[in-house]
């Protein structure tokens, strides 16, 4: 990425110009890294000594992120619960399939349930998926109540010893249901037959700072315990994971980069920061 990667080099050469800095605040700002923090990395800058300056800057960063696990602890024994939210659009049910895909890779007995019955087209993507990814997918009637599918496939997931349950829903709902509502009862109903152990809010990296508000309204509803950041392929402005990460103090645990389903990394703070960091 290399996005703040110029300028560091430049300021480790020279001292910085007021000018250099207007023009750092600018890319800090246009990053998504969020408007306090773009101030507190340009008081670094005019303060550090440029020898020091990356440092601090990492360790500034750092600090400031979710100190909770950031990886996905299957559960020893019974199902491990995933359900995955967002708004429309931003990549949940490729991040289903993604994970599907790694979890199956680790050899573990993965049930998918489509609990998007607002389109029609949202359980037929979830579906060829399945069959391409080698995963059964459990589907409810056309425009049925979610909730029910996913207690379907919470009852089958305990059954049939399934390892893992990844639960789909919808970004968007008919307007006069409530999404925030309806994902409330989908843990409600699900955690009769099993408990959630992972809510992951799915943010699409290429979405301004109103990523951060979304969370938060998802957060009250369903309380998250991670963020998955897709679109991070080619976009510039990965900047709102960690805005969103810092403001939430949920961890990030997975990044998508690609629209394949092999396109699904585990989140390292240090490596995506040096990466920040370092010149293009
Ligand atoms: N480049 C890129 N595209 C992605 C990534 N993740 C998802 N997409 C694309 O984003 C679009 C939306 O993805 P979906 O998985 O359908 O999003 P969703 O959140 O399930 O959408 P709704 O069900 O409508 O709420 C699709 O065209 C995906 O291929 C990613 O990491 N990188
Ligand atoms: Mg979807």
């Amino acid at each position: 990425m290399g996005l703040f990667g110029s300028f560091f080099a430049k300021f480790s050469r020279n001292k910085a110009t007021p000018e250099d800095i207007d023009e750092f605040r600018r890319v800090l700002i246009e990053s998504d890294i969020g408007a306090e923090f773009t101030e507190e990395i340009i008081k670094l800058v005019e303060k550090e000594r440029a020898e020091v300056l990356e440092e601090k800057v990492t360790e500034k960063i750092l600090g400031s992120l979710s100190q909770s696990a950031r990886s996905i602890e299957l559960k020893p024994a019974g199902v491990t619960t995933i359900l995955v939210v967002g708004v429309n659009g931003t990549g949940k049910t490729t991040s289903v399939a993604k994970m599907a895909k790694l979890f199956k890779g680790e050899g573990k007995k993965v049930l998918l349930a489509a609990a998007d019955t607002f389109r029609a087209a949202a359980v037929e993507q979830l579906s060829t998926w399945g069959e391409r990814i080698g995963t059964p997918v459990v589907v409810g009637k056309p425009n049925g109540d979610p909730a029910s599918v996913a207690f379907d496939a919470a009852t089958k997931a305990t059954s049939e010893h399934f390892d893992i349950l990844i639960i789909d829903t919808a970004g968007r709902l008919h307007t006069k249901n409530n999404l925030m509502e309806e994902l409330t009862k989908v843990r409600r109903v699900v955690e009769k037959v099993t408990p959630i152990d992972e809510v992951l809010f799915v943010l699409d990296g290429t979405t301004g700072q109103n990523g951060v508000t979304q969370a938060k309204s998802f957060m009250e509803a369903v309380t998250l315990t991670g963020l998955i950041v897709t679109k991070l392929d080619g976009s510039t402005k990965g900047g709102i994971a960690l805005a969103t990460e810092r403001t939430l103090q949920v961890p990030v645990k997975l990044i998508g980069t690609g629209e394949g389903e092999g396109d699904l990394e585990i989140f390292e703070p240090s490596a995506y920061v040096a990466d920040l960091l370092t010149q293009p």
